[in-house]
């Protein structure tokens, strides 16, 4: 029994030094170790064997399984080693080959304006509010100095959630929230980007979802002139210092006076041309004084308070700015268009 277990040591010895790969190996393992194997079967045999001699040969049985065992161990971390370094040296990699290029992300035009505009109207010493897009029929028209069956409400086609609740028309009502909030007393000078929506059809300048950006401001001694200022050195910053404007009498319930500004056309510089249909004009705004109404339903005092207003639409400035065709361009994510602008 003896000679039978060295014996299996120097076989297993042997096959473990030539095995080739770690599958050769496991197979050596199983065959010499495993419960079915030569060694296990000695082992079983030991029932046989006189008390003195069991001990003794237990013994052996377990130095012959270590030495097996340890011998596969080596060469099975000499094995995994060499195939490291196969794979190294197969996988290599070839630092010469150009890289593939990364798709780098830009600004989306229409942010880019907003933020333009926001920038400009900061450094005039504005700051930003926000006010709900789901909003109350009372803010979007009744406080803007809009009763319920006033004619000028068939101007912003609505959507409707409730009888009392809507999708804000126009960022117009957050001009009534912020004078509520500061309980009749001024200054106040804020501009307001947000979404607004409207039942119109879209179509190349019309969307029934889209931008605007509000400005307000309230003061003692505001004038005509200080919004004409205003919009005048908004227009030189966005278009260049070569635009003038000019005011066109309108209509808008909560301004009175109430005006339209265009501004002289970029691309053609006021001789006429296709972008300003000939005119030698653009419109961007609508704009005016903050009708006394407005005023005294938000709890200012008409008589000691005056204000200015403003409406713009950044995607039709975006439009005009970049010469994009189609207000639709905006909401297609498409990315041949928007990565057109990755220097904006
Ligand atoms: C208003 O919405 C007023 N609230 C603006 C205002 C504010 C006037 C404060 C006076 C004082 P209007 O309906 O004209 O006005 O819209 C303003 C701008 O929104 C337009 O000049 C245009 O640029 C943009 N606009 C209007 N309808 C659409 C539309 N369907 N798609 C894209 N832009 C639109």
């Amino acid at each position: 029994m003896q000679e039978r277990l060295k014996e299996l040591q120097m076989e297993a010895i042997e096959k473990v030094n030539a095995a080739q790969d770690l599958k050769e190996l496991n197979d050596i393992r199983v065959a010499y170790l495993g419960k079915k194997g030569p060694i296990t079967e000695v082992l079983r045999g030991m029932g046989k064997l006189s008390a003195e001699e069991r001990p003794i040969m237990g013994a052996l049985a377990n130095e012959v399984r270590e030495a097996i065992t340890t011998k596969l161990t080596e060469k099975q971390e000499k094995l995994e080693a060499e195939e490291v370094q196969k794979k190294l040296a197969t996988e290599s990699i070839d630092v010469t080959l150009p890289g593939r290029p990364v798709k780098v992300g830009s600004h989306h035009p229409l942010t880019a304006v907003i933020e333009e505009i926001e920038d400009l109207f900061l450094g005039m010493g504005y700051t930003i509010a926000e006010g709900p897009e789901v909003e109350k029929d009372y803010y979007n028209f009744e406080a803007l100095n809009l009763p319920k069956g006033h004619p000028a409400r068939d101007m912003q086609d609505s959507f409707y959630i409730t009888e009392e609740i809507l999708l804000r028309t126009h960022t117009s009502p957050v001009q009534a929230r912020t004078m509520e909030k500061h309980k009749g007393k001024g200054p106040v000078k804020i501009i307001c980007p947000g979404k607004v929506y409207r039942r119109d059809s879209d179509d190349a300048t019309h969307s029934h979802q889209f931008m605007q950006i509000e400005g307000l401001v309230i003061d003692e001694n505001i004038r005509m002139s200080d919004l004409k200022g205003t919009l005048a050195t908004f227009a030189k910053k966005m278009f260049g210092e070569d635009r003038e404007i000019r005011l066109r009498p309108s209509f808008f319930p909560f301004t009175e006076p109430s005006v339209e500004m265009d501004i002289s056309c970029f691309m053609c510089g006021g001789s006429g041309c296709n972008v300003c249909k000939k005119t030698g004009w653009i419109e961007i705004l609508g704009a005016g004084m903050v009708h006394p109404n407005v005023l005294e339903m938000a709890g200012f005092d008409s008589k000691k308070y005056t204000g200015f207003a403003f409406g713009m639409g950044p995607e039709r400035i975006a439009m005009l700015k970049y010469g994009i065709d189609d207000i639709r361009h905006f909401y297609t994510n498409d990315r041949r268009f928007v990565s057109q602008f990755n220097r904006v």
